[in-house]
Formats: structure tokens, C-alpha cells, sequence
């Protein structure tokens, strides 16, 4: 009767222990997938690594595959994934579009390229989610540089055809950073699901997103 016991209630601890996410949920947390898009170069790791208050290191080490890193404010958890922006990897990069509720779509002022393929990347988007359901944040990244390629008038113009909120950042100087962080944490708490979404529940969060939608 006793090793009944003991089996039930090593059974009740494997099956009951929360985990991290988990318990996030139960404390009533809301778990948002962002992602980072956008050409090779823009950017994007440097933007994120100041938000987190990593260094700059100057060089750039292309992104392979993806990098992740979890933000928390009060009851919201943004789960940031940041991408490669090298065509080579662009399907992986968008294999993990899928369950993000937020996209940021990164260019460079420098870089006419990357601002033109700002209409790509939402094109390559539709292939894999339905984005009337995401919300956007276009980044002009790079502001500090002199030699600015693509006219801030111009960039307006096209945040505003899309209906994205545009933020001008510096991931050098720092320029923009916070505010971008604070778009962020709004959107997601715009979000009505409270969906638990990380890297040791996917299967988790995969079976909430169907419940909820
Ligand atoms: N001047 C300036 N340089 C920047 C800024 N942000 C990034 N860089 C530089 O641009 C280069 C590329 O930056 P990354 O952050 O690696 O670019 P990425 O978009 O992550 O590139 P992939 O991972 O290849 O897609 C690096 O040398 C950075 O130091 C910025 O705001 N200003
Ligand atoms: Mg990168």
C-alpha cells in the first residue's frame, strides 16, 4: 500500500511540476512571440542586444538560424526571436513566424536594398501566417550614420501606406531603443489571448493558440 503511494505520488509530481512558462501562466502572464525580420545587415542582433543592455561588439557576425531572448515587464513576457537576414537562411527564418504575434520588420537608412525589401518580407509573410492577425513595427535602424540613403519622408510615407507604426533607432547610440522596447510591450498587451509561448512549451503554447482562436 505504501509503494502504492509512493508511486502515485512521484507520478502526481511529474505530471503536476509547472513549468517556467507554466507557472507563468497561472500567475496570469501573458507569453507574446515577436520576431525580428529583415536583410542581412540591418541590424537587427545590435538592436536587440541594446535593448537587453548587451555591449556592441562593432563587427558583424551574421545571424545563423535564429537567436532567442525572453523580456518581462510586469505580466507580459515578450519571447523575441531574431532572425538571419541572409537569403540562405531565409526559410528557416520564417519557419518560426509561426504563433508570433508580433513581427518587426528591421531596415537600414544606409541601405536602399533593405528598405525596398520591406514589401518582400511581408510577401514571404503571407506563405505562412495570416497577417491581418499580426501586428507590425517597422524599424529604420542606423540613424546615427551621415550618409542616410532613404529619406526620412519617404519612410513615413511608407509606414503610413502600411499602417505600421515606424520607429527611427540608433542601435549604436541607443537612439530610439527604448521607445521601440515600449511599442513592444504595448502591442502585446493589446493582445486579448494570454497565450504561454516558450522554448520549453511549444507543445504548450501550440495546444493554447487552438483553444483560444
Ligand atoms: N552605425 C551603426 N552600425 C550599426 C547599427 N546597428 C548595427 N550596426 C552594425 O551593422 C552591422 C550588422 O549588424 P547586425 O546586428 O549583425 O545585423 P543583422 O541584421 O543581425 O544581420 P544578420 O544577422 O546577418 O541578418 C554590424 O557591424 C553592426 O555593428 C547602428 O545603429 N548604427
Ligand atoms: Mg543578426
Amino acid at each position: 500500500m505504501k509503494f502504492k503511494n509512493m508511486i502515485l505520488g512521484a507520478l502526481a509530481f511529474i505530471f503536476m511540476v509547472p513549468t517556467p512558462a507554466a507557472k507563468g501562466a497561472a500567475k496570469g502572464i501573458a507569453f507574446v512571440k515577436v520576431i525580428f525580420l529583415g536583410n542581412a545587415g540591418v541590424g537587427k542582433t545590435t538592436l536587440l542586444n541594446k535593448i537587453v543592455g548587451k555591449p556592441l561588439s562593432g563587427d558583424h557576425h551574421p545571424t545563423v538560424g535564429v537567436n532567442y531572448v525572453r523580456l518581462t515587464e510586469e505580466d507580459t513576457a515578450l519571447d523575441i526571436w531574431d532572425t538571419a537576414g541572409q537569403e540562405r537562411y531565409r526559410s528557416i527564418a520564417l519557419s518560426f513566424v509561426r504563433n508570433s504575434k508580433i513581427v518587426v520588420i528591421v531596415f537600414s537608412v544606409d541601405d536602399t536594398n533593405s528598405f525596398g525589401a520591406i514589401v518582400t518580407w511581408l510577401s514571404l509573410l503571407r506563405g505562412y501566417v495570416d497577417i491581418e492577425n499580426i501586428k507590425f513595427i517597422l524599424v529604420a535602424n542606423k540613424t546615427d550614420l551621415k550618409e542616410r540613403l532613404v529619406a526620412e519622408g519617404e519612410i513615413q510615407q511608407k509606414a503610413e501606406s502600411l499602417g505600421m507604426p515606424v520607429y527611427f533607432c540608433s542601435a549604436k547610440t541607443g537612439e530610439g531603443v527604448d521607445e521601440l522596447k515600449g511599442c513592444m510591450f504595448n502591442l502585446a498587451k493589446e493582445i486579448p489571448q494570454k497565450v504561454t509561448c516558450s522554448l520549453e512549451t511549444e507543445e504548450l503554447h501550440e495546444n493554447e493558440d487552438k483553444k483560444c482562436c
